[in-house]
């Protein structure tokens, strides 16, 4: 078959399920998998991958969602699925697409569309593959997708202190001691935020929370409609690492939003929209105390007063100061500073 430089591959067309009714009910990440009991990031992936439908494929860093689904001879997962090494998400995304669009171009494979989504963790996907990450969204000729599940620590090999952790936790790298009580003072990476402001290629960016299941698979199928490299962020309560009784994954889910430590929201062709909780916040609503959130977590059982006062003026400030609040962190000039700089 003859080869044609202007051959672009199709994406599928995902409409949005309007409402949970409307949810297909053919699961594609089932039983079979060794995640502790409460966990959200296998309800991510499960939920990733009915979004997704049948005609996928999944590509997963090192981490629990490997490991633990990928236990020798077993795995949940019922569409094509393969490992890649811990920094390599974003490698592994653009290589699957660009292959498949090589093949369908060539005539080898018959041409269909056909969804590529690389899921990462924080440790994999927001230190070490932050690279191939970032070079994946400048390729608009190709059609991925990458979610980064960021359960705030390297949670596999035992819970160690990430770019993603929270300021101050309890993490294996981070113990509070009697000398210093916090030991990680450095305040998390915004990395959607960094995504959607850093790659004028990628045409999607959004957060999400599995405590809000059908806007998380609803934003999975826009990405995926849109086409082109294309970003998710989702924030993932993990009771080991964590410190909470398994039973609270989804409440903590829904507290995350509500005192703002984790808005939600999506970036397409550079306009910002905001969901559910978030949206109500920027219109007003007050945001519930970030104590709420926190002193129901082990890992920051150690936490005194004036640290939680820190945790919350950050968050504030997140809120109150930024150019786009609690998503791009450029300060807003104030009234007088504006006047100056005018004249
Ligand atoms: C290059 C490399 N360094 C270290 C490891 C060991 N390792 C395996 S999983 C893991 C943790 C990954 O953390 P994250 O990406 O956040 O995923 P999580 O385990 O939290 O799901 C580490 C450090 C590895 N597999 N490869
Ligand atoms: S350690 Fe956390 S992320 Fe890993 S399987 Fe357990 S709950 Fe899930
Ligand atoms: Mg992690």
């Amino acid at each position: 078959m003859a080869e044609t430089t202007t051959f672009s591959n199709a994406t599928q067309i995902l409409e949005p399920f309007r409402g949970v009714k409307r949810v297909t009910i053919e699961e594609y990440f089932t039983s079979g998998h060794r995640t502790c009991q409460g966990c959200e990031s296998a309800l991510v992936m499960k939920l990733m991958v009915k979004a997704s439908g049948p005609r996928t494929i999944v590509l997963g860093s090192t981490g629990c969602m490997y490991v633990a689904n990928t236990t020798y001879y077993t795995t949940p997962w019922v569409v094509p699925w393969m490992h890649t090494q811990l920094g390599s998400s974003g490698s592994a995304a653009l290589g699957t697409a660009a292959g498949l669009k090589a093949l369908m171009r060539k005539g080898k494979m018959k041409s269909e569309p056909i969804n590529v989504i690389a899921f990462c963790g924080d440790g994999g996907g927001a230190d070490m593959g932050l690279g191939a990450i970032s070079a994946t969204l400048t390729h608009k000729e190709y059609n991925s997708l990458i979610l980064l599940y960021d359960n705030e620590s390297y949670a596999n090999t035992d819970i160690q202190l990430s770019g993603m952790t929270p300021y101050g936790a309890n993490t294996t790298f981070s113990p509070p001691g009697k000398v210093k009580r916090l030991i990680h003072t450095r305040w998390k990476k915004n990395m959607a935020g960094l995504m959607a402001a850093g790659h004028p290629e990628c045409r999607y960016v959004a957060t999400v929370c599995a405590s809000y299941a059908v806007e998380m698979m609803n934003k999975v199928r826009r990405a995926l409609t849109i086409g082109g490299p294309t970003f998710i962020h989702s924030l993932d309560p993990c009771p080991k690492g964590w410190d909470y009784d398994p039973m609270l994954s989804h409440e903590l889910g829904e507290l995350a939003i509500e005192t703002g430590i984790f808005p939600l929201y999506e970036v397409e062709d550079g306009q910002v929209k905001y969901y559910g909780k978030t949206k109500a916040i920027v219109e007003g609503r007050p945001r519930k105390p970030v104590r709420e959130y926190l002193l129901k977590q082990g890992r920051f059982a150690h936490f005194l007063e004036e640290d939680l006062d820190y945790f919350q003026a950050k968050v504030d400030e997140m809120w109150e100061k930024w150019e786009i609040p609690a998503v791009v962190p450029f300060r807003r000039l104030d009234k007088a500073q504006a006047a100056l700089s005018a004249k």
